[in-house]
């Protein structure tokens, strides 16, 4: 695995700040109405992204994750502006603002969405990894889903035949510990989620998703499977989100006392801490991070103002277009 370094402790430290302040920000604008619709925050559960960035191609690996995704892109190299515009439904966005929060998509960056069916991505993950092995090109595709997304159908059926065509995919679980208000246990008997990779034959296990480190140890070794031809890993990376599951989440299903738990392990104060430790930056130099930080996320924020509203005409070009369709033009003039 590239060596984890000084260097890679700061950036894993701005970057992670960097996303939990972004959504801070869209947290803020969204209760003002500025965002609209729904809006899910990763908030708690970044080690994973900096970790997968660490032992990850951006040159030519993939990413296709759930609903919650405006960070991924972000750390994939989209610019964070376009992300905020796109939540704002300014024309600027990823996807002009048609897409919002739960579709940020950039094939440039090979970042895949942003679902909202929960399940819906897994089998597409392993459809892009069954492209890259059919064109032989060296990619793997990183598949994220929730905790809750592993009792769909979906999953079962992509896990059976991406083993048996050994595609260089792998399967990531971003256990929570919750699916809305609906906990691991109340809907499974077994709560390691990471056997279920047994039954399919998959090499599997969980990981501390709290840390960055013990991420990047796992998927390194899991992208080097894929990457020789042997095909998919099943990892169960444990982490939980300390905000609720959406904007409009009551959060009466757990209390006050486990999130303050959590809130004790939090990966970006445990990065911040061996930063510290290791006299990697002095105090002065953590606090140009954190003021460097901000003013990014202000830039966005002004951007995403700033820009203006798509033109109506873009609906246009979006949709199939049935040109001899008889009764509705479907292009103003
Ligand atoms: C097929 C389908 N069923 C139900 C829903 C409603 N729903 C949206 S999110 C969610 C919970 C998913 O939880 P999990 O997979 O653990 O992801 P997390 O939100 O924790 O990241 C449900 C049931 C949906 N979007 N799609
Ligand atoms: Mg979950």
């Amino acid at each position: 695995m590239k060596k984890v370094t000084k260097a890679t402790y700061l950036k894993w430290y701005e970057d992670m700040l960097f996303w939990r302040k972004f959504e801070d920000k869209l947290a803020q604008v969204y209760i003002q109405q500025k965002v609209r619709g729904f809006l899910h925050l990763y908030n708690g559960q970044e080690a994973i992204l900096a970790g997968a960035l660490h032992v990850m191609d951006l040159e030519k690996d993939r990413m296709i994750t759930a609903y919650r995704n405006h960070v991924q892109p972000i750390g994939m190299g989209v610019d964070p502006k376009k992300v905020m515009a796109e939540l704002y439904g300014k024309g600027t966005g990823t996807s002009q603002g048609l897409g919002g929060s739960m579709h940020i998509f950039s094939k440039e960056h090979r970042f895949y969405g942003g679902h909202g069916i929960v399940g819906g991505q897994i089998p597409l993950g392993a459809g892009i990894a069954f492209a890259d092995k059919y064109h032989k090109r060296d990619s793997v595709t990183l598949t994220f889903m929730g905790d809750g997304a592993v009792r769909q159908g979906s999953l079962h059926e992509t896990l059976n035949m991406a083993v048996k065509w050994n595609l260089p995919v792998v399967f990531c679980v971003e256990n929570n510990g919750y699916a809305m208000g609906t906990s691991v246990a109340r809907t499974s008997k077994g709560t390691d989620i990471y056997k279920l990779g047994n039954g399919y034959d998959i090499p599997c296990a969980p990981v501390d998703a709290m840390d960055p480190e013990k991420v990047a140890e796992a998927l390194d070794e899991a992208m080097k499977r894929a990457r020789k031809g042997d095909g998919p890993t099943f990892l169960e990376l444990k982490t939980y989100r300390y905000r609720g599951h959406s904007m409009s989440d009551a959060q009466k299903y757990r209390t006050k006392d486990e999130v303050a738990e959590y809130q004790k392990l939090d990966p970006i104060t445990k990065v911040k801490d061996i930063i510290k430790e290791k006299k990697y930056a002095s105090d002065k130099e953590i606090k140009a991070i954190d003021k460097r930080v901000k003013e990014r996320v202000s830039e966005c924020e002004k951007f995403a103002e700033e820009s203006d509203w798509p033109e109506k005409s873009v609906m246009y070009d979006v949709v199939y277009e049935q040109e001899n369709y008889p009764f509705l033009s479907h292009k103003p003039e």
